[in-house]
């Protein structure tokens, strides 16, 4: 691993920070692609969440070191008030709790947005009991090497480590988090928002052309932070799966954002993308973050039944039994309103790559950068980089120039 980070590690970085580095004064109210118009690297949970248990300063500081120009920290709340970065509020599946005998008897079953759901949650741990925890890796397919070595941090902790890596490898380096069920954090008295915004306060990170994207995949929150931060935010759309024909599925409770349900409002979650939804989005946010079968869907190879036919004989039908369709007019209709567009989530195994990249991940980030996409959330930054860069001799003589001149792509950057 050693060798790996700091062999392809340095490679990435001088693409990563000398050829595509965004000024903060890029931002502004326009969609905006960085100065050399390459769509930004997400690194979701981190960016290293592919390699190493997500959500940790470990693989924060590795997906930076892979070439991330955002990580992405899941925002839950402690009992004694603080954001830490897990991907729920319920500890089980991302740390080792349940192997700790002294808080056994906080396992409990709690409803989280509708949802009988039983664990340990943040909410019933101060911030040092949090810090006696360890990280594991949620994926049971990934390497489980590095479970119980990483202590899981506090998003103050977070913007530190983003900063010092910002100064260490002079490009941009931002952040994106999410509030992780804000109806449900508001409902148990430990609402999201303002703590988020002081945080970003103390860090000198709450005005519009700071390194931060907020995303939710609820609405309400998005609004009442418009009303307090110029601070960019993304609304996420979700759905529950994709159905043989390539429509989505809107299967509760991934059917619609949370706070529609609870204020009772109908519909599901693509109705945020059509024009009148989009429409509805810029109002508040400067960008979408959709599930990338909303921009560029896929239909089963074969269908018997209403069912996908395990077409490649394995046992299993997966994204390698089928097809791509054609991008959906989403991106073109975001980007005539002027909102970003930074898809989700893009990952590596075999299982997960569907059938017409014939294997190879990078052939799934080339296909969603040509569709025009502003950024995209990757458990794999270095393989989004590398196809960026990919992408980037394909579309644009300067990088080529770039890419085999330093000095010159500083120069372009000021
Ligand atoms: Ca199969």
């Amino acid at each position: 691993m050693a060798k790996f980070t700091s062999t392809l590690g340095r490679a990435l970085l001088t693409i990563g920070a000398l050829c595509a580095a965004l000024p903060a004064a890029a931002h502004d109210d326009k969609p905006r692609r960085r100065a050399d118009n390459a769509p930004l690297v997400i690194g979701h949970r981190g960016g290293a969440s592919g390699y190493l248990p997500e959500h940790t300063l470990e693989a924060y500081s590795l997906g930076i070191a892979l070439g991330a120009d955002y990580v992405e920290p899941d925002l839950v709340a402690t009992k004694d008030g603080h954001l830490i970065a897990r991907h729920e509020p319920n500890l089980i599946d991302t740390t080792n709790v349940k192997s700790l005998p002294k808080f056994a008897d906080r396992r409990r079953t709690v409803m989280l947005d509708g949802v009988p759901t039983d664990g340990f949650f943040a909410s019933d741990f101060t911030l040092a009991e949090i810090k006696q925890l360890r990280a594991v890796q949620s994926f049971p397919e990934r390497d489980q090497a590095f479970n119980g070595r990483f202590e899981i941090p506090t998003l103050a902790e977070i913007i530190q480590l983003v900063k010092r890596k910002a100064r260490d490898e002079g490009r941009v380096i931002g952040i994106y988090p999410e509030t992780k069920h804000p109806t449900y954090h508001q409902g148990i008295g430990l609402p999201l928002e303002d703590r988020l915004l002081a945080v970003l306060n103390a860090a000198g990170w709450n005005h519009r052309n700071a390194p931060v994207f907020i995303q939710s995949f609820e609405t309400a929150n998005l609004r009442y932070l418009r009303s307090k931060t110029s601070v960019r935010l993304i609304q996420l759309v979700d759905a529950n799966d994709v159905n043989p024909d390539g429509s989505l599925d809107y299967t509760k409770p991934y059917d619609k954002p949370y706070d529609w349900v609870a204020s009772n409002r109908a519909g599901v979650f693509g109705d945020l993308l059509t024009p009148r939804g989009l429409q509805e989005v810029k109002g508040y946010a400067d960008g979408i973050g959709p599930w990338k079968p909303y921009l560029i869907s896929s239909a089963c190879k074969s269908v018997q039944a209403g069912a996908c036919v395990d077409v490649t004989g394995d046992g299993v039908v997966d994204e390698r039994d089928r097809v791509l369709l054609p991008p959906t007019d989403v991106i073109a209709n975001a980007h005539k309103l002027g909102l970003l567009v930074h898809p989700y989530t893009f990952r590596s195994e075999q299982k997960r790559v569907n059938g017409s990249f014939a294997g190879n991940p990078v052939n799934e980030y080339l296909a969603f950068y040509e569709a025009g996409v502003d950024g995209l959330f990757s458990d794999f930054a270095d393989t989004a980089v590398v196809a960026r860069a990919m992408f980037l001799l394909k579309n644009d003589p300067d990088y080529a120039k770039c890419l085999q001149n330093e000095r010159k792509c500083e120069k372009n950057n000021d």
